[in-house]
């Protein structure tokens, strides 16, 4: 029988013990727990009685699938009963108040990526948690750097459990046979230096330039006088994208670019970009907005978006290099600028 450290047994040793520590412990594995039950009923699908198909819209506009539905109810049922004063999900327009009293407030995306689920492709469900403020609501608004933990599963062929807590960040697998999350990773260190990148390049006409330049530059590689060959990767699935950057580095990017919609980029503030970079920053990588360090940013609105570049420390300072001294109101140039101001030349 494998020894392995259960998620359970990993926490108790944590080395903060402050009652806000503990709270956050018992969140954690609430959350850990509502993600095996999600898990399987993934994994059943249509068996579940799970169609795929799209219901209603949630309040953001977006097509909501059934699984996304029962997936946003596990969660929310699950952490009616952990120590939670509120959670903001992505399928509801305002946070839910739960227990005015508790220490934590929790922001989730249930299941990340559900479009992905009809082709049998990796989705997630991602998750934020923080200390709760006087006031309740307002704890949303704060800084990334409010976060206590945060973390994310990927239902792919093993459901992962990546956990950013305590300063570092721990991966864990599900062991089906008795339903908990082990550890098989401890201190997880992103590779430094990776020449891979992710990026939705279908929509490179819209990009603006810093990041068009990036990619360029990317792809011309020691043919065109840069310091390496590039790889490239896109799975459309952010969870994936992540542990993949995890096991061994690259860097991703969602920038903002000039269709309607997408002028603050695509992925959430709150529950994506926050818990994300969280993850990339105690893994020993960094994640910003291409300007600014998402971290230091706090949201207006619940559901608010925000550019996403993370992974490795390189990939995302030569993203930031290439910002520099560009005002935002020139992104959208084409001048020919960015084909001059390259990293490597
Ligand atoms: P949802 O929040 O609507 O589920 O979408 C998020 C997401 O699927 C991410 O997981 C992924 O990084 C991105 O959208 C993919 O976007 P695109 O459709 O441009 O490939």
């Amino acid at each position: 029988m494998d020894e392995r450290a259960s998620l359970r047994s990993h926490l108790e040793k944590s080395v903060s013990q402050t009652p806000d520590c503990a709270a956050a412990c018992e969140v954690i594995e609430t959350i850990a727990a509502a993600t095996i039950e999600l898990a399987g009923r993934i994994a059943d699908g249509p068996l579940a009685g799970i169609t795929g198909e799209a219901g209603g819209m949630n309040s953001d506009g977006d097509q909501q699938k059934d699984i996304d539905v029962l997936a946003d109810d596990i969660m929310r049922r699950a952490l009616r009963d952990a120590p939670v004063a509120a959670v903001l999900s992505e399928e509801a327009a305002l946070p839910e108040i739960l227990d005015r009293d508790a220490p934590l407030c929790v922001a989730i995306d249930p299941l990340d990526g559900s479009a992905n689920l009809e082709n049998n492709i990796s989705v997630g469900t991602i998750f934020s948690i923080r200390p709760r403020g006087n006031d309740i609501l307002s704890t949303f608004f704060e800084p990334g750097t409010a976060q206590c933990a945060s973390g994310f599963v990927v239902y792919g062929p093993q459901t992962t459990l990546v956990l950013a807590h305590d300063g570092r960040v721990d991966i864990f697998i599900l062991d089906r046979r008795v339903r908990q999350f082990v550890l098989i990773k401890q201190g997880v260190r992103i590779a430094p230096d990776t020449p891979e990148f992710a990026i939705n390049a279908s929509n490179r006409r819209h990009w603006h330039g810093p990041v068009r330049a990036y990619i360029d530059e990317c792809l011309a590689g020691t043919h065109g006088g840069g310091a390496a060959d590039f790889n490239m990767r896109w799975i459309g699935s952010l969870v994936a994208e992540a542990l993949r950057i995890l096991v061994r580095g690259g860097v991703f990017l969602y920038p903002a670019d000039a269709r309607p919609g997408y002028r603050e980029g695509r992925l959430r503030l709150l529950y994506e970009a926050h818990p994300m970079a969280l993850v990339m920053e105690w893994a020993g990588g960094a994640a910003t907005t291409g300007r600014r360090r998402i971290l230091e940013l706090g949201a207006k609105t619940p559901h608010q978006r925000v550019p996403l570049i993370m992974g490795s420390v390189r990939g995302v300072r030569d993203v930031a290099a290439i910002h520099e001294g560009i005002e935002p109101m020139f992104d959208n140039s084409d001048a020919p600028l960015f084909a001059r101001r390259g990293l490597f030349r």
